[in-house]
């Protein structure tokens, strides 16, 4: 392997074929194998939007003053 495991790697995320060989020193026995990786939370959440609003001192309370959204890339469950 010659790069760290990435599920976030497209070339990765598929997993890859791992054959298996193992000896008693007179018989032999091998084995294909798929490893698929499953993904783990290990980046932040971003959050997109202005870095600065101006409102009036006389707002009226619960107004909305901006609009963000996110992005991760994790997938699933831990893109949050
Ligand atoms: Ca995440
Ligand atoms: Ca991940």
């Amino acid at each position: 392997m010659k790069s760290p495991l990435d599920y976030e790697d497209s070339a990765q995320r598929d997993g890859f074929p791992l054959r298996i060989r193992v000896s008693d020193g007179r018989h032999d026995a091998e084995a294909a194998v798929h490893v698929a990786l499953v993904d783990r939370n290990d980046h932040a959440p971003h959050i997109h939007g202005a870095t600065e609003h101006r409102i009036r001192e006389d707002v009226p309370r619960g107004t909305i003053i901006g609009r963000y959204t996110t992005s991760d890339k994790d997938a699933g469950d831990t893109a949050r």
